[in-house]
Formats: C-alpha cells, sequence, structure tokens
C-alpha cells in the first residue's frame, strides 16, 4: 500500500510537493492537508480523491491513512509541527529552513533523542540536484585535490514582501551553508557579512545583495553572493577551487542556441524550474526510505548546524564583522 501522507502547509511549495506525490513520484498519496488558510487547504485536497481538508496540522496528522508528514509551512511554524510528528512517532520530511534560529533547532534535536529514533529528513534539496551530486562525486574521488575555496551566488528574480534582511541568510543562504557543509564535509567556525549599498530594485529597507564569508574548520574559504530582487532569473551557482583545479555548476548551459549574430540561452525564473529534478529526487528518497523503515538524507543536525551557522551570520550582519559559530557537540546518535 501507498505511503499516505498529510502535507502540512498548502502554499506555493506546499501545493507543489502535493502535485509531486500524486502526479510524479512512486509509492505515496497525499492523505490529508493543512493549511491555517482554510479555502486553500480545501481547494488543493479538492484536486486529490480521498484527501482531507484540515485547518489544524495535528488534526490533519491525526487523521484516516496517514503515515508520514511532509511540512512546508514557514520556518516559525516548523517546531510545533515536527513536535507533534515526534509525539505520534511519524515520519517527516521538513521544508528547509529546519527551524529559523540554532535555539529551536537545538530543542528539536533534543526532542528527535528523547524519542530514541531518528524521524526526520529536512528538506535541504540540492543534495539531490543532478549538478550537485555530480561536484560531491568528483570531489570525493580526491582527483581535484582538497577544495580551497568555495565562490557560490544565489539569486532570485525578486523577494516576498514579508521578506527581511535577516532571511537573506536564515532562509536563502541556508542552501549554501548546507551546500558547503556537505561539500567540503567540514563544520563551519565563522561567518562575516558584508553589506553593499543595497540595489535601487531592492524593497526599501531591505539589505539586498549582501556578501558571505565562511570559514571552515579545516581552513577552507566560502563566499556567497546573495541578491533577491536580482530582476533577470534564478540563478544558484557553485565554484570549488582545489589543489589541482577547479570545478563549477550552475551555468544553466543545457540548451544554447545559436542565432541571427548572437548565442546564449535562457534561464530559469524561479526554484520550482531550476531545483525541479532536486525535489523529485528528494521526495522519491525520502518515500522509499520511509517504507523500508529507514531515516536517510539530510538530518535535524544538519538542520541545526546550518541554523547556528545563519545565527552567526545574523549577528554580523546586524554588528559588522567576524562572528564566531556556537555549534553544540554531536552526539553520536547523530553520526
Ligand atoms: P508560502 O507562504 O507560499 O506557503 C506557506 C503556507 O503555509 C501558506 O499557505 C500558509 O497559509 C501556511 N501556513 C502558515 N502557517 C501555518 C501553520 N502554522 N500551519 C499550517 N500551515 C501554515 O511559503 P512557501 O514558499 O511554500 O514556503 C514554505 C516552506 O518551504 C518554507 O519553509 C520555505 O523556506 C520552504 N521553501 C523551500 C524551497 C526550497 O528550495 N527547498 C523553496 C521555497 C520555499
Ligand atoms: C526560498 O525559501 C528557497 O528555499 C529558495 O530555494 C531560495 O532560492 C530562496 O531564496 C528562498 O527564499
Amino acid at each position: 500500500t501507498p505511503l499516505g501522507i498529510a502535507v502540512i502547509g498548502t502554499g506555493r511549495m506546499g501545493t507543489d510537493h502535493v502535485r509531486r506525490i500524486q502526479e510524479v513520484i512512486s509509492g505515496a498519496r497525499v492523505t490529508a492537508v493543512a493549511d491555517v488558510d482554510e479555502a486553500r487547504a480545501k481547494a488543493v485536497a479538492a484536486r486529490v480523491d480521498g484527501c482531507a481538508a484540515h485547518t489544524d496540522p495535528v488534526a490533519a496528522m491525526a487523521s484516516a491513512g496517514v503515515d508520514a508528514v511532509l511540512v512546508a509551512s514557514p520556518g516559525p511554524a516548523h517546531e510545533e509541527a515536527i513536535t507533534a510528528a515526534l509525539a505520534r512517532d511519524l515520519p517527516v520530511l521538513c521544508e528547509k529552513p529546519l527551524t529559523p534560529d540554532a535555539a529551536s533547532a537545538l530543542r528539536l534535536v533534543e526532542a528527535e533523542q528523547a524519542h530514541g529514533r531518528r524521524r526526520v529528513q529536512v528538506g535541504f534539496m540540492r543534495r539531490y540536484d543532478p549538478e550537485y551530486t555530480s561536484l560531491k562525486a568528483l570531489l570525493e574521488t580526491g582527483q581535484l585535490g582538497r577544495p580551497l575555496m568555495l565562490h557560490q551566488r544565489h539569486r532570485n528574480v525578486a523577494s516576498a514582501s514579508f521578506f527581511t534582511s535577516e532571511m537573506l541568510i536564515s532562509d536563502s543562504v541556508a542552501h549554501e551553508v548546507d551546500a558547503t557543509r556537505w561539500l567540503t564535509g567540514d563544520e563551519i567556525t565563522a561567518v562575516t557579512v558584508l553589506r553593499p549599498t543595497p540595489s535601487a530594485n531592492a524593497p526599501e529597507g531591505l539589505a539586498d545583495p549582501q556578501f558571505v564569508v565562511m570559514e571552515t574548520a579545516s581552513g577552507a574559504l566560502a563566499d556567497v553572493e546573495i541578491f533577491v530582487n536580482c530582476g533577470f532569473g534564478y540563478q544558484v551557482q557553485a565554484e570549488t577551487v582545489c589543489e589541482r583545479g577547479t570545478a563549477r555548476i550552475g551555468d544553466g548551459h543545457a540548451l544554447v542556441t545559436a542565432m541571427a549574430g548572437r548565442w546564449g540561452g535562457s534561464i530559469a525564473q524561479d526554484w520550482t524550474e531550476r531545483f525541479a529534478t532536486a525535489y523529485d529526487r528528494e521526495v522519491q528518497a525520502w518515500v522509499d526510505a520511509t517504507r523500508r523503515g529507514e531515516v536517510t538524507g539530510p538530518s535535524m543536525w544538519d538542520g541545526y548546524a546550518a541554523a547556528a551557522v545563519c545565527d552567526a551570520g545574523v549577528r554580523s550582519l546586524h554588528e559588522g564583522g567576524r562572528v564566531e559559530v556556537e555549534l553544540a557537540e554531536r552526539p553520536d546518535f547523530y553520526r
């Protein structure tokens, strides 16, 4: 029997995940949805046979035929949703960020340990993107030697009205924090955030773009340009500079055309387009692992570690200068 999933939050990501579970991946179906916006929950549920609509996430989790939970509500709502899922011993795939700050993420890490077995995968989907996985595989061969520097660019067309200067770090750069930890296999120890004069196209008061420099435990440097109102497209690029060469992804060269004296290609306009394959693979891998009774993929520890780095980044944004990351000791539970 297919895995019955309750999707919590039926906004942009939740609705896309419902479509993915119903139409793209195998082995699962959506049996309940919850959104504080009742009309949204009902509209999404109406498109799925036998799917219950709720406004209360806990009621959705208690609904008939629910074996697992996909959390796609905003970051500040994740702690409550995961806590409720753990109380029912339900496996969870939680959209990034695990939570918007390290203190709440650490509470969840402690709750999962008290629960006694791992239940939660965090939605750092870049680990499933074909370009990222090929870069990771290349680095693991050792051919290029040790990564010395990682240059990353993360550009969005425009930011949502609720987006704050802090969220450029905690919501957007969170992806590069995870990618840096995953690609280098190293913890991040310090963060410096620099703020150029904001773009005239950024909403009033938003520090956009920002330039982030991260230092890792083994002495590698990772920089990130985060620019969430670039206007022209959705671009995520990464170049690793290693001892014997470099490797780079995200140039978007899948299709290059030459015509009328010019050459070029198109640029994705948002993440649902650029990372479609990554989300498909991520959700399929989560469903497959859950059906085997396993938890794979990015853990709550990865979610907490990213939040700890982002906290240091937000402090650097406010106070200026280099801020050291305060990271708890990694328990054996997450090794
Ligand atoms: P959204 O605003 O489009 O949707 C969020 C939905 O959650 C809304 O419908 C809202 O009414 C509902 N909601 C709010 N509080 C709730 C609660 N307590 N319980 C249930 N529902 C609640 O936001 P989104 O862009 O879909 O983002 C959702 C999550 O996905 C966030 O964590 C975000 O960071 C993440 N996200 C991830 C990616 C990625 O690339 N992996 C991309 C975009 C967003
Ligand atoms: C959003 O929540 C995402 O996760 C996107 O992948 C990212 O590009 C964007 O900046 C975030 O706000």
